[in-house]
């Protein structure tokens, strides 16, 4: 089974990912998911906290001469901005109260809950974990994912679709250029006036001391149909998704494919009609509303997973909030923050969805190495065909 887990505060040293399961013998390089790493830390609207980061990621175990072994992988990001906070985040009883500490809320952090469930008078002791720094090793994650997809053809990338109501247009895009686009756009949005509008609310936003969010989207091509399952509800590749997704701090909602529009349509205009290629001898469908996934299995059409993200919840002009500990009604705490980070939303929800498919593959085709993958992947090929 393929795991993992973080550990790791906003401004400790590092944030670390220790990954379970992954096969051997897949090549993995450092700059590879240095790549993801930097995809994630760009994108207009940010803080200042992005020019003080430039995210690399250490591979510290389950790797060897460029391959992994099978066994887990361990990848640390140090967070630069620690050398401004040894003191305030250190481990040490004797630093303690080296920090005024934060006793204000914000509406909409896990602030509030955070400290009322661990007892926290301090809700640092909250929002450092709460903090979407956190994300930077659920990407360096997913690119290992991508890493092991991409031998079985299997591509996953995403883009910004919309940001505080400005809807990019994608119409007659393909998906390789909506890719394109979307790279070359500060915004990550596939669409230029799009972009220009955004620009200018976020600036617009940044000076009312307000906050944006958005819809992001995720297509992954190239897979077989049959990963997830029927059966049983917590190996439903849907329910899977959209729990993946939906951890990603910031999202509220998670669509596959139609989505809610789905439930405003009648079924003629929604189920994806059968047909059968007799070239290739495959089954093919003359839609996607469905978004690749029929009864909690991959159908053989893209993956189509979009998100909406909230829009951040630290406000340079702070919402009404109490104070922990006289209970008299504040402002809430004011930290560095972004503007709008749906453009490093749409990495990472990327990132997240090739975990999950990832997840799925391995479980369909099993095996400890990337020869095992292979051979038992073409045999279900094989079946699929001659079915
Ligand atoms: C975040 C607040 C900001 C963001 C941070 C997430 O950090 P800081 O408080 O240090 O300015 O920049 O995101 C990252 C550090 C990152 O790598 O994405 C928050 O409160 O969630």
């Amino acid at each position: 089974m393929l795991r993992f887990m973080t550990a790791g505060e906003s401004h400790g040293p590092c944030i670390t990912a220790v990954l379970d399961g992954f096969p051997a013998g897949v090549p993995v390089d450092a700059e590879r998911i240095n790549r993801e790493l930097a995809r994630r830390q760009m994108g207009y609207g940010r803080g200042r906290r992005m020019a003080i980061e430039k995210d690399q990621v250490e591979i510290r175990s389950g790797v060897r001469w460029g391959e992994t072994m099978g066994s887990p992988i361990t990848l640390v990001i140090e967070n630069q901005d620690w050398k401004n906070w040894e003191r305030q985040m250190s481990p040490l009883a004797q630093d303690s109260g080296q920090a005024k500490p934060v006793t204000r809320p914000r509406p909409g952090h896990a602030d509030l809950a955070g400290a009322l469930k661990f007892g926290h008078r301090d809700v640092r002791n909250v929002l450092e974990r709460a903090s979407a720094r956190e994300t930077v090793a659920r990407v360096a994650v997913g690119a290992l994912a991508k890493c092991l997809l991409e031998h079985f053809g299997v591509f996953v990338g995403g883009w910004v679709a919309e940001i505080g109501g400005v809807v990019a247009s994608t119409e007659g895009l393909d998906f390789p250029e909506l890719l394109a686009r979307a790279e070359r756009s500060k915004v990550r949005m596939p669409d230029p006036q799009a972009e220009e509008e955004v620009v200018e609310l976020i600036d617009r936003c940044a000076k009312e001391g307000d906050t944006l969010g958005g819809v992001v989207e995720t297509r992954a091509t190239g897979l077989p149909p049959g990963l997830g399952s029927h059966t049983q509800w917590d190996r439903k590749l849907d329910g899977r998704l959209a729990q993946a997704v939906m951890s990603v701090q910031s999202v509220k909602g998670v669509e596959i494919g139609l989505g809610f529009g789905a439930a405003r349509k009648r079924g003629s205009e929604v189920h994806d009609e059968i047909g059968f290629d007799s070239e290739t001898r495959e089954f093919i469908r003359h839609s996607n509303n469905a978004g690749g996934t029929e009864g909690g299995m991959t159908s053989g059409a893209p993956v189509v997973v979009r998100a909406a993200l909230k829009p951040i919840s630290t406000l340079m002009r702070p919402l009404r909030s109490v104070d922990l500990v006289t209970k008299e009604e504040v402002k809430a705490a004011i930290e560095r923050s972004d503007v709008c980070a749906v453009p490093a939303g749409a990495v990472i929800v990327e990132a997240v969805v090739a975990f999950t498919l990832g997840q799925a593959f391995l479980e369909k085709f099993g095996g400890d190495s990337l020869v095992e993958i292979r051979r038992n992947y073409e045999g279900y090929l094989r079946q699929v065909r001659e079915f």
